[in-house]
């Protein structure tokens, strides 16, 4: 196997002394930090979805995977946002009301900071009123919605909704992402943008910006 089947086996298995040892030796043999999350730390989150789909793993066992997974991001992530890019802008992100998921926008706002954005993580569950705070405190440029359940897309959209209502939308780019969360709803919601993963988020930003 090769050390990203290691490394992906390493999540599955919630084996974060694994994790941190397969991800040391990598980094250590100059592999790029970005393969390293998507060819090996995403793959093994993405299994962990499709079992735990099947009813083959269960929340506990998830948990622990996220937390294996998380394990690497956090050694790989100071490399990613090394460098002396010039800030692109300020974006504001949160996990949408109701919703508890943040590995994939923890994600995004690792490579948003590799792009050169300076971002303001309000963390997961954020009602509508936190991001029309940050957004007006931080003078941010973008604000990203993620949600990871159906029922949560609807907060999304309410998440919209109060940010048109209090006049942010005037002034920032609204973006929107997650697994459920497509193009399609993004435009019958009214968003500025979406993304599908973490790159093309980097990407969409700098769009927005330029
Ligand atoms: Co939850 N969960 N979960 N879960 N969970 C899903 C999402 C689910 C699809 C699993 C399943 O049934 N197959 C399902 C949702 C079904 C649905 O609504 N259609 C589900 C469910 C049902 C639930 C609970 C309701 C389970 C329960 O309690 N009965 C519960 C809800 C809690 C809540 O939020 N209120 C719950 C709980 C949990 C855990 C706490 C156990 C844990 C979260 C840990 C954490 O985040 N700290 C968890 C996990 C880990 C998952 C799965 C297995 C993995 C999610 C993940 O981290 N993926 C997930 C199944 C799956 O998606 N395969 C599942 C890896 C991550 C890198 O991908 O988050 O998609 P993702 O992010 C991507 C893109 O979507 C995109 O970029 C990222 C990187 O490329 N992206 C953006 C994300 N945000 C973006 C924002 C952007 C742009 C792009 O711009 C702003």
């Amino acid at each position: 196997m090769s050390d990203f089947q290691n490394l992906a086996q390493a999540v599955i298995g919630a084996n974060q002394q694994g994790v941190k040892e397969i991800t040391r030796s990598m980094i250590d043999g100059g592999v790029d930090p970005v393969r390293i999350i998507n060819e090996g730390l995403i793959p093994g989150m993405n299994v962990v979805g499709v079992r735990f789909k099947a009813g083959d793993m269960f929340v506990p066992e998830v948990m622990m995977s996220a937390k294996a997974m998380s394990v690497g991001i956090e050694m790989v992530k100071p490399l990613i946002a090394e460098g002396d890019m010039p800030s692109q802008g300020t974006v504001v992100m949160g996990t949408v009301k109701g919703d508890l998921h943040d590995i994939g926008k923890n994600l995004v706002i690792m490579m948003l900071e590799s792009a050169g954005f300076k971002v303001i993580d309000l963390g997961v569950d954020v009602p509508a009123d936190t991001f029309v705070k940050a957004v007006k405190e931080h003078r941010a440029q973008i604000v990203g919605l993620s949600a990871l359940l159906t029922t949560t897309m609807l907060a999304m959209k309410a998440t919209l909704e109060t940010l048109r209502q209090e006049g942010v939308t005037d002034r920032v780019k609204v973006i929107v992402g997650g697994a459920p969360v497509s193009q399609e709803f993004a435009d019958q919601i009214g968003a500025d943008g979406y993304a599908p993963d973490a790159a093309a988020a980097a990407e969409l930003c700098r769009a927005l910006v330029s």
